[in-house]
């Protein structure tokens, strides 16, 4: 019953094929070239990324941590080949609810982390995010990650560039201090 209705229906469909709906398919394919084109272009754009603004990333690692704990530390070094300075701005990834960008010292005896609302990257420099400074703070697993799991975090800079990085889930050597989310 219903073969036979879309049978008709595509005969019928197809004697009545216009030039218009020739046209549309024909328009159809081009949009789907200049789709894979854009594709393309993206990912040459993303793999390009490193030379064009002179940023790359490297050595991404999150501390694992037990289940009850919110908040895993994400650590990663990130480099700029450029003579501008840059800041890394935001990151995100769909492994996490949210990243915040926090800062951690040690004054006074007391380890303190507060947010940041960007990281600097001096020109022709490096900044790395690691224990006991910098770090990407990522909030609420969407599951529970176990050392070895790899996570993918996009990167958002000031200049509006986007870079991937994988950050494998780890423990770290001595954490004899655990790293909780701030209360
Ligand atoms: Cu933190």
């Amino acid at each position: 019953m219903y073969t036979s209705i879309t049978a008709g229906y595509s005969a019928l469909a197809y004697d009545s094929m216009s030039f218009d709906a020739r046209n549309r398919s024909a328009t159809m394919s081009a949009r789907l070239l200049s789709l894979l084109f854009l594709l393309t272009m993206t990912l040459m754009a993303s793999y390009a990324g490193g030379a064009e603004t002179g940023l790359s990333v490297r050595d991404g690692w999150i501390r694992e941590a037990p289940p009850t704990v919110s908040g895993l530390a994400g650590y990663l070094v990130i480099e700029n080949d450029s003579a501008e300075p840059r800041e890394l701005i935001a990151a995100e990834s769909a492994a996490f609810e949210s990243i915040e960008m926090h800062r951690s010292t040690f004054e006074d005896g007391i380890a303190r982390m507060s947010p940041q609302s960007s990281i600097p990257i001096p020109a022709d420099g490096r900044v790395a995010l690691e224990p006991g400074g910098y770090h990407l703070m990522m909030l609420a697993p969407v599951e529970q990650l176990r050392a070895g799991d790899q996570v993918r975090v996009l990167l958002t800079f000031d200049g509006g560039e986007r870079l991937p990085a994988m950050l494998r889930i780890r423990r770290a050597a001595g954490d004899e201090m655990q790293h909780h989310h701030h209360q």
